[in-house]
């Protein structure tokens, strides 16, 4: 398992397009596991545990981080929270968590906003 370290996460260049656009458009692939109008979900490449599910809106519009959600994306962000609870609920009956990551801090290192879906092993409380 890989870590983001501060380091990397400071080094992340927001704004610009970002990996998860060449994942969008296909030229990178993933591993879909679920597609609608709104979110495209993936397996991530470096799971944190069995289950490492990313879901991540498909027109970004701005939205880089957490932080930078306009009042018009509430509804958006909520379609991605509630996508994530429907893959962690079907995939991981034990429970699981749902994280965001933001800015260097919480160790963001793709400036698309994304929700991890992470899962299938025993969690500990808190994170580091
Ligand atoms: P973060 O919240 O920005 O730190 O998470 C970014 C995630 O994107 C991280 O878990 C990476 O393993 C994942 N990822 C990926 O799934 N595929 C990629 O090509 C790249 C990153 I670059």
């Amino acid at each position: 398992m890989s870590e983001v370290s501060a380091a990397e996460a400071a080094l992340a260049t927001e704004g610009q397009p970002t990996i998860f656009d060449k994942l969008l458009s296909g030229d990178i692939p993933s591993t879909e596991v679920h597609s609608d109008d709104l979110c495209y979900a993936f397996r991530d490449i470096a799971p944190q545990g069995p289950t490492h599910v990313l879901v991540i809106p498909k027109d970004r519009d701005g939205l880089t981080r957490l932080s930078k959600a306009r009042e018009d994306q509430k509804a958006l962000l909520g379609h991605l929270v509630y996508t994530a609870g429907q893959i962690g609920a079907k995939e991981c009956p034990e429970g699981f968590r749902v994280v965001v990551n933001e800015g260097v801090q919480g160790a963001q290192s793709v400036y698309h906003l994304h929700v991890h879906v992470i899962g299938g092993r025993q969690m500990s409380w808190p994170p580091g």
